[in-house]
């Protein structure tokens, strides 16, 4: 489990809310998928996280509420009305408000959220300073209202001022006036997107004063169809007249609900949570991600190792063992020519080392290279592990997994000769019996030649006309005869069985070395193509990990 995870499950087990949890949850998918979902995406949901992080570690007993909305429709006069003061400037100069303008109610810990809000101080009103506090509200304790300039402005400066805000409250309040209740430009722009966050939207339907009172219900109606086709119902929208006070206490009253029950901050950071996890989740998949199966791994081997000539090392092994087996236990007359050919493995321009033990540096640049139809078996073989490794996921994450199997591979060639030249191929050791064989055959040998000394003794005494005695006999024969043909006949023989014995021995030594080898080149497999596929399965796990999270 990654750290963040751990970080997120402690934090719950402290007790601490469970939006921090969710942005924990947030925050994993975000590092995890970073450079691999669309960075559009994954930037937005790190600053979703930065925003949410930075809202939780301030006051958590303000509710902001900003008042948005075009220029004119009476965000500067609702502000006043509801601060029961003339705190902002209402013009008929448009725009009039070019700065946001702030009134806490509470004092205390907004000066730090309205730092972090970014309205200066010479905008910002504390509520009680301002009345007695006979005049203090209760329910509106820890209120921190905002005037927002336009957003319909020609200055550009509102523009982000707004959306700025707009991102920043913790609640909304959207006030539209008769003549562009129904425009296309706020609801398209402002209001759809704020379907995620309904729960913290109230509309203001003001200058109601302006429309004549038999129309003020259809006119309602019509903003509450307008709000359904944005994906906005049950938004309350409260109808009032800034300039009469009409609606204002039942707006007043709406938005000390919210802020008394201080609900909104988390329920704002859900909903930014929520809808940034979502967006990432729409591309990153929730798909269970799979394992590299183990077919397809011994594939990738069997690539690998044809690539590396390992068939080749393998028969060379067989070979040479079976020549210096020959050579070690052959009938040591004959033995010697052999010497005259040379040992498979150096015809093979593979050297076994100064002790034999490993293929030493000089020789695996003379290792046979890889043809193209190996090399495209591997290439075939790897694209194989990845499409199995990435079926089910997302077409993103598919792609990161194909892109890190390969990434690894212009090292390969290097790898395999490392791998190769690195493993000990097992053919250095002499066994014993091959010893011991040696040693009968020269005792036969010696017991042939001592026979043939013996018979040519005897052959010379008797041309020297000397008196030979009869050499002794065994069952009849004479004893040097019988030495010398049994001599020669015996080791004849015991290098034939031998034979048959280091066929044997050589194929099991060829196995062993393909062992080894392939052991070796299940590392590369496994380092250069395994390796880099979980770094993203991992990271495909920890994002959807992260994302369930933050869903839940
Ligand atoms: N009749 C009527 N006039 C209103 C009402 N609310 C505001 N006004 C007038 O409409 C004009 C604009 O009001 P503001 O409160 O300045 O509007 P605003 O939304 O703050 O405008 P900008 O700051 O330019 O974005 C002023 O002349 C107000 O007196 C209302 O409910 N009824
Ligand atoms: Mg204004």
């Amino acid at each position: 489990m990654t750290t963040l995870l751990q970080g997120a499950k402690k934090l719950i087990g402290k007790g601490t809310s469970d939006v921090a949890v969710k942005v924990g949850g947030l925050e994993q998918a975000v590092s995890s998928a970073r450079g691999r979902l669309d960075d559009k995406i994954v930037d937005d949901a790190a600053a979703v996280v930065e925003h949410a992080r930075a809202r939780l570690r301030l006051s958590a007993d303000h509710t902001v509420v900003a008042l948005a909305g075009s220029t004119g429709s009476g965000k500067s006069s609702t502000f006043n009305a509801l601060a029961g003061l003339d705190l902002a400037a209402v013009g008929v100069k448009r725009p009039t408000t070019s700065w946001t303008m702030a009134c806490a109610w509470g004092a205390t810990g907004a000066a730090e959220l309205l730092d972090w809000l970014g309205v200066p101080k010479r905008h910002q009103v504390s509520h009680d300073s301002m009345l007695d506090s006979s005049e203090e509200e209760p329910d509106l304790q820890g209120l921190v209202l905002l005037d927002l300039p336009d957003h319909d402005s020609t200055e550009v400066a509102h523009h982000v001022e707004v959306d700025r805000l707009v991102e920043l409250g913790d609640m909304l309040v959207w006030v539209l006036d008769p003549q562009k209740y129904a425009d296309a430009a706020v609801h398209d722009r402002y209001l759809k997107p704020l379907a995620s966050h309904k729960e913290i939207l109230l509309v203001v339907l003001n200058h109601i004063d302006e429309v004549p009172v038999e129309l003020r219900e259809s006119m309602i109606d019509d903003l509450g169809r307008l709000l359904k086709e944005d994906g906005l119902d049950g938004v309350p929208v409260v109808a009032t007249s800034a300039r009469y006070g009409e609606g204002i206490p039942e707006l007043k009253k709406a938005i000390a609900v919210r802020v008394s029950a201080k609900k909104s901050t988390k329920t704002r950071l859900l909903a930014d949570v929520s809808g940034a996890a979502e967006r990432m989740q729409a591309v990153s998949g929730t798909t269970k991600p799979g394992d590299v199966a183990r077919a397809r791994k011994s594939e990738l081997v069997d690539a690998f190792a044809d690539a590396a000539g390992v068939p080749t090392v393998v028969r060379a092994v067989q070979k040479a063992t079976k020549v210096r087996a020959n050579r070690a236990t052959g009938w040591p007359v004959t033995s010697w020519l052999s010497r005259l050919r040379p040992d498979p493995l150096r015809r093979l321009h593979l050297d076994l080392g100064r002790k034999g033990k490993n293929l030493t540096e000089g020789s695996r640049l003379s290792m046979p290279q890889a043809t193209q139809v190996e090399r495209a078996r591997v290439d075939t073989a790897v694209r194989r592990v990845a499409d199995d490794a990435s079926a089910e996921l997302a077409r993103p994450w598919a792609a990161a997994v194909r892109e890190a199997s390969v990434s690894r591979l212009p090292d390969l060639n290097d790898a395999l000769d490392m791998a190769v030249s690195g493993t000990n191929l097992g053919v250095s050791r002499t066994p014993i019996w091959w010893r011991v064989v040696r040693v009968l055959q020269w005792v036969l040998i010696l017991t042939a030649l001592s026979g043939a000394a013996w018979l040519a003794g005897l052959a010379l005494m008797g041309y020297l006309q000397l008196p030979v005695r009869d050499a002794a006999d065994y069952e009849g024969f004479p004893v040097p005869t019988l030495m010398l043909v049994g001599g020669v006949a015996a080791g004849i023989l015991l290098a034939l069985l031998c034979r048959v014995l280091t066929g044997t021995s050589a194929r099991l030594k060829a196995r062993s070395a393909d062992k080894r080898l392939r052991a070796a080149i299940s590392d590369v497999t496994e380092r250069l193509v395994i390796a880099p596929i979980e770094v993203e399965i991992d990271a495909y796990r920890a994002t959807r990990e992260g994302l369930a999270i933050a869903l839940k």
